[in-house]
């Protein structure tokens, strides 16, 4: 369907052109090629962009042969795959990565050396790829990083956003946002493949068309689109870790029909014609940057829609062969979906099997069911997606018809289960009534699926017992948990090299693959001279924490403080609110004169994160957290003791600094709110403490690591829903206690704000009001674990032992755990035989 050609579909190996030489020599040569060759330029004239642009396309010249290998595999063997269906990928840096897999690092710095270039300064020169919002989509990324190295047989499909996650700065201390144009100086990661573009319809009417005579005839439905826009194919390597296996990425860019355009061009209307253009280049344009807040917004509709369209015709056409019976699709097939942002793609497949294949609506259900698992990553009600009945029906008419349908056979089937309970029906229905009507995703999915997950056991289980409790009854089979991992190649062996080859030293480097085996130095965490050398890791990593920090904004980090850090998107329940107040608290002990400077343990507190730019509340906290800082900075007696530092534009790149350096990681959302979390687990493998509370992934970590290893506190989720049941009253607390009403008084009173009570009034008055996620309810149990974390830090032999039994028992958290958990549990593939 393709317009310029056909794939040549391969029934044995065609040969290929072998990798370029692994060596110093071959590097160079190689590298000169790209730098003349393809860039254009001579080494004595070629700006810093050019010899990483050459550099990144010798990289890849080295993992092209594997890349070929593993997909003419695919095609030539046909095992069942998986298709990862995700609207985010936040991918970070490539290059480094890119080496690590091919293990060309040590090669590459010699050839770049031997023409006086520091292959350092080369990998700076990287703008990431920001195609996602948080650990959503940085999920994603370590997911398809994992199944490459278990030589899985997957394809992501994703869409290429012109426009990144936005570039976060501050301006007197508030978020302003900038466009991320992340492909401006080249993207030598990606390959277009524009003969594979995929036509995409929208809008329009469906026509009722009838078949056959009397008693015989049957009614089928025909949609009749009003238009279309093309999906250009981009792929990027996802290479295994020195595996030679390279999967594929593929994400949709859009593009005007070229039909569409002759029209109007013809009419002479050249500006309308450019302005079509822009209609239709406008869905892939940019990403929201709601994180867990969805806007029910038309074009993100339009996104949706877009690329699962793009992804099913692909997979279809390009990975199945000619004529393949699609009665068995889920032979071949698991589409995981990824939240529901892709679950447009249930009644996409019912279209495809109906409409253009032909199939009966059984048949077709049978295999639709068979196809797709669906991950539920939230439980905030305001997550959950939902798109009003008319403007799905305006975007996608026929698709609103067949979601009708579906709907129509599961009630019935719920009306039979439950004695026809009209309330239950109600409840569970894919469409609400109220406030309008509306389909729930989060429904279609969890009918539509085989199975559904939860991405950490005690979200699993609240999903069964509140959010999809209904269905859990009916169909208590389908539910299951995948526990979230965070890939060890990045996040360790790339990220912090000097703990990866401390390890490797100990144990081996078996643990890259096998992240297990860092049980094997759980004797080492008694041994003084592996702590001492711990240590010294450590603050190597705070120095070069703090270097970066200091080019890049102009930060100065004290490196023998305790490094305490909360790094995620800024949202009220993740409560960024509650590690300031405790800042406030230090500082008003000390500027009062309650704290002695002798009896406070030196600290740096680190933030980092993003406010969604319509997110009042969230911006607020980020204004607050930079006023606070401002003040005690520049405090001559509470600075000497205490630092925070706020780093703007918060991404992956940052991060792979930032959690080497990190004593403490804060995770201290309220007790069933934060589904999983990740970072917490990219903390703990690189060994820092947890100060947390029992939420997400944070049970795991507890239960894996020991209680004596971690910072436990709040309320628990069972606790905090009898408070809400009971009706909480946040201002009690301020009452009752006297150090945080001084800490909410300062505030209050103007302290961060030059003696404007107006600034942070919605912050203060907020909390006292309604304090949605009992960030006073908790406070003191907080400022509790804070001072048991002090009092630890004080003992660094045990404070580094304990760090080291967070990295020993932390193998759990690797994603190629949580994958060989999607296997055995969803998705029934098996590895590609090399
Ligand atoms: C996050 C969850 O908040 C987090 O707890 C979890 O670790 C992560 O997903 C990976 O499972 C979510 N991100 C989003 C983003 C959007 C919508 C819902 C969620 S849930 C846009």
């Amino acid at each position: 369907r393709g317009r310029v050609g056909s794939v040549t579909r391969v029934t044995e190996s065609t040969p290929l052109i072998a990798s370029p030489e692994p060596s110093v020599e071959g590097f160079v040569r190689e590298y000169l090629r790209e730098l003349n060759f393809t860039q254009g330029t001579v080494l004595e004239r070629a700006s810093t962009n050019d010899k990483y642009l050459a550099l990144a396309r010798t990289v890849r010249h080295y993992l092209m042969a594997s890349w070929m290998r593993t997909t003419s595999e695919h095609l030539r063997t046909q095992p069942k795959a998986v298709a990862y269906l995700s609207a985010e990928y936040l991918l970070g840096r490539q290059l480094d990565n890119a080496l690590i897999a091919a293990d060309l690092t040590d090669i590459a710095s010699e050839a770049l050396a031997s023409l006086g270039i520091d292959v350092a300064e080369l990998r700076e020169a990287e703008v990431e790829p920001g195609l996602g919002n948080g650990g959503l989509g940085r999920l994603a990324a370590c997911f398809i990083d994992s199944l490459a190295t278990m030589a899985i047989p997957a394809i992501g499909y994703g869409i290429r956003y012109e426009y990144g996650i936005f570039r976060q700065k501050f301006e007197d201390g508030w978020q302003v946002e900038k466009p991320d144009r992340w492909l401006d100086n080249g993207s030598p990661w990606e390959f277009a493949h524009p003969e594979h573009e995929v036509t995409v319809s929208f809008g329009g009417h469906v026509e009722t068309v009838s078949e056959g005579e009397g008693a015989d005839a049957v009614e089928t439905s025909r949609w009749v689109p009003g238009w279309e826009v093309l999906g250009v194919p981009y792929n990027y390597m996802v290479p295994g870790y020195r595996n030679g296996c390279v999967n594929t990425l593929r994400l949709w860019s859009a593009r005007a029909t070229h039909a569409f355009n002759l029209e109007t061009f013809n009419y002479g209307d050249y500006a309308e014609a450019v302005r079509a253009q822009t209609f239709a280049e406008n869905i892939s344009k940019v990403l929201y940057p709601e994180d867990s807040t969805p806007q029910g917004k038309e074009l993100r509709l339009q996104q949706q829609y877009f690329f699962v369209a793009c992804s099913l015709r692909d997979f279809i056409d390009q990975l199945l062969p000619q004529g393949f019976d699609l009665h068995r699709l889920p032979e071949r097939v698991c589409f995981q979906l990824n939240d529901t942002h892709p679950v447009i793609a249930v009644p996409e497949l019912m279209r495809i099997l109906v409409d253009e294949e032909g199939f009966a609506w059984d048949e077709a259900w049978e295999v639709t069911q068979g196809c797709f698992a669906y991950t539920c990553h939230t439980l905030l009600p305001e997550a959950l997606e939902v798109w009003p009945v008319d403007l799905l029906g305006r975007l996608l008419p026929r698709h609103l018809e067949i979601i009708y349908r579906i709907n129509d056979e599961f009630l019935e089937e719920v009306r039979e289960a439950s004695g026809d309970d009209a309330v239950l029906v109600r409840r569970m229905s894919i469409i609400a009534e109220h406030p309008g009507r509306a389909v729930r995703m989060a429904h279609l999915a969890t009918v539509a699926a085989t199975k559904v997950n939860g991405v950490a056991e005690l979200h699993s289980q609240l999903l069964r017992d509140k959010v999809l409790a209904d269905f859990a009854r009916l169909w208590p089979e389908k539910f299951t948990n995948v526990t979230n991992g965070v890939t060890p190649r990045r996040f360790v062996r790339m990220a912090n090299p000097r703990l990866s080859e401390l390890i490797t030293e100990a144990i081996g480097d078996g643990w890259v693959t096998d992240l297990d085996r860092l049980r094997e130095l759980e004797p080492l965490a008694d041994d003084p001279e592996f702590r001492r050398r711990f240590r010294e890791v450590k603050s190597a990593n705070k120095e070069r924490l703090a270097d970066f920090l200091a080019r890049r904004d102009g930060i100065e980090v004290p490196v023998d403080t305790m490094l305490d850090v909360m790094v995620k998107r800024l949202h009220e329940y993740k409560r960024q609110t509650l590690q300031i107040l405790h800042v406030i608290t230090l500082y008003d002990g000390i500027v009062s004169g309650r704290l002695a400077l002798e009896d406070v343990v030196p600290r740096t507190v680190v933030f980092g994160a993003k406010a969604a730019p319509g997110y009042a509340m969230a911006k607020q906290i980020i204004g607050l957290i930079n006023h606070v800082a401002a003040v005690v900075n520049n405090h001559p007696e509470v600075s000497r003791v205490l630092r925070v530092a706020f780093p703007a534009n918060y991404n992956v790149t940052v991060a792979e600094t930032l959690i080497p350096a990190a004593d403490l990681s804060e995770q201290i959302s309220l007790a069933g709110k934060e589904a999983s979390g990740t970072g917490n687990m990219k903390f703990a493998l690189n060994g820092a403490l947890t100060i947390g509370t029992d939420d997400g992934a944070n049970v795991e970590i507890r239960q894996l690591v020991g209680d004596d290893h971690f910072f436990l506190f709040g309320l628990t989720e069972p606790e905090a829903a009898a408070v809400a049941e009971a009706g909480y009253r946040p201002a009690t607390y301020y009452e009752e206690n006297a150090t945080l009403r001084r800490a909410l008084d300062l505030i209050a009173r103007g302290e961060f704000s030059g003696g404007d009570r107006q600034t942070f009034e919605p912050i203060v008055s907020n909390l006292l009001g309604e304090d949605r996620f009992m960030v006073l309810a908790d406070y003191q149990s907080y400022l509790d674990a804070q001072q048991r974390v002090e009092a630890a830090y004080r003992d660094p032999d045990a404070w580094s032992r304990s760090a080291v039994l967070n990295v020993a028992r932390s193998g759990f958290f690797s994603s190629d755990r949580s994958m060989r958990d999607y296997l055995d549990r969803i998705w029934h593939a098996e590895p590609l035989e090399s």
